[in-house]
């Protein structure tokens, strides 16, 4: 084929697929979406992200990709949900705990004991009233679209000084996520809480600022906190509070009904692929920290649980049905 012939052919090619496609997929342009986590790559909610990218580019055939930004480097927690509403972020990972401050509808999640254990807060999760969460932030002012839950375990105390009743918490500084009702939950249990970012956290134990915190075991083992000396793990389970993936709404607008509708599959596929990577990671993390001296303390959590009725009574009174029906799944 001659170089003119072969020029034409290419052109006429290129013309009969402009021709054939549909309108959509014209008007469709690539995207590469940013994904935040505070959480260093390898972490499960990290790799469920990065899984989901991969079945986002083979789904979309490379027009829509995700670049996964880990490790807290677009910035702590509070300032990634921040960026996220404004669409500088797009596709985030976040614990509920701080989106409470920005939609506090979801704080019936972030209460004290709400859930019975981890099966009975999957449970609920994956039901109805998980769905309805979703929905109520997507709905909400915030600017965030909530695609999926991710597990987050349950947070006990580590501390300094060995913990095992309320009483032990006294005159205790201990950090908690950025959330009024954390720093209540925390006063309430004994200590004094201390409302702090997570990047911070290190510092603050190495410095005395703080004299604990708390949270679940692999966060607890890759934030390097159990080298600052805070090496008493006080199994409180005090908070078990879902993660969340949430995206950008400036973001989402942009996306296609069809894309829209990929992303909540995908979503919910990385909530489920997450929740067996944690699984092994919390087995994992727990052999890690207890080799590197760190001594776990199981307690008899009722004192806890006891003491934080009044965190309860007063956040819950905003959602005394929900509460029943959470209390209600089996
Ligand atoms: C972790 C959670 C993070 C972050 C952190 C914290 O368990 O996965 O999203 O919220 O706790 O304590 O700030």
């Amino acid at each position: 084929m001659s170089f003119r012939r072969s020029l034409l052919t290419v052109c006429a090619t290129a013309v009969a697929s402009m021709v054939f496609l549909p309108h959509a997929a014209l008007a469709q342009s690539s995207m590469v979406l940013k994904a935040a986590d505070v959480h260093p790559a390898g972490y499960p909610n990290v790799v469920a992200v990065e899984n989901m990218g991969k079945k986002l580019d083979a789904a979309t055939k490379g027009r829509l990709k995700i670049q996964t930004f880990p490790g807290g480097v677009l910035g702590g927690e509070k300032e990634m949900i921040e960026q996220t509403q404004v669409g500088a972020i797009n596709i985030l990972r976040t614990s509920l705990g701080p989106i409470g401050t920005v939609v506090p509808e979801v704080n019936v999640f972030n209460m004290p004991f709400v859930f019975r254990n981890q099966e009975h807060m999957r449970a609920v999760i994956d039901g109805p009233i998980g769905d309805e969460l979703l929905a109520k932030i997507s709905a909400s002012p915030a600017k965030l679209v909530a695609i999926g839950w991710m597990d987050g375990g349950s947070r006990s105390l580590y501390t300094k000084k060995p913990v095992r009743t309320p009483a032990d918490l006294k005159g205790q500084k201990i950090r908690m996520m950025g959330n009024p009702l954390f720093v209540d939950t925390m006063n309430a249990m004994g200590g004094n809480g201390i409302s702090m970012g997570y990047g911070e956290v290190f510092t603050a134990l190495q410095t005395g600022v703080v004299d604990g915190a708390e949270n679940n075991a692999p966060s607890f083992f890759t934030s390097n906190h159990f080298s600052t000396g805070a090496k008493y793990y006080t199994q409180t389970n005090h908070l078990i509070i879902p993660e969340l993936l949430v995206v950008s709404k400036a973001t989402w607008d942009k996306l296609s009904k069809e894309d829209q509708a990929l992303m909540k599959k995908l979503g919910r596929e990385a909530q489920m692929e997450q929740r067996a990577l944690w699984d092994k990671s919390v087995e994992d993390y727990t052999a890690k920290l207890k080799m590197a001296g760190v001594e776990f303390i199981n307690v008899d959590n009722k004192a806890f649980y006891d003491a934080t009725a009044t965190v309860r009574a007063k956040y819950g009174s905003n959602y005394t049905d929900l509460m029943k029906r959470i209390e209600a799944v089996k």
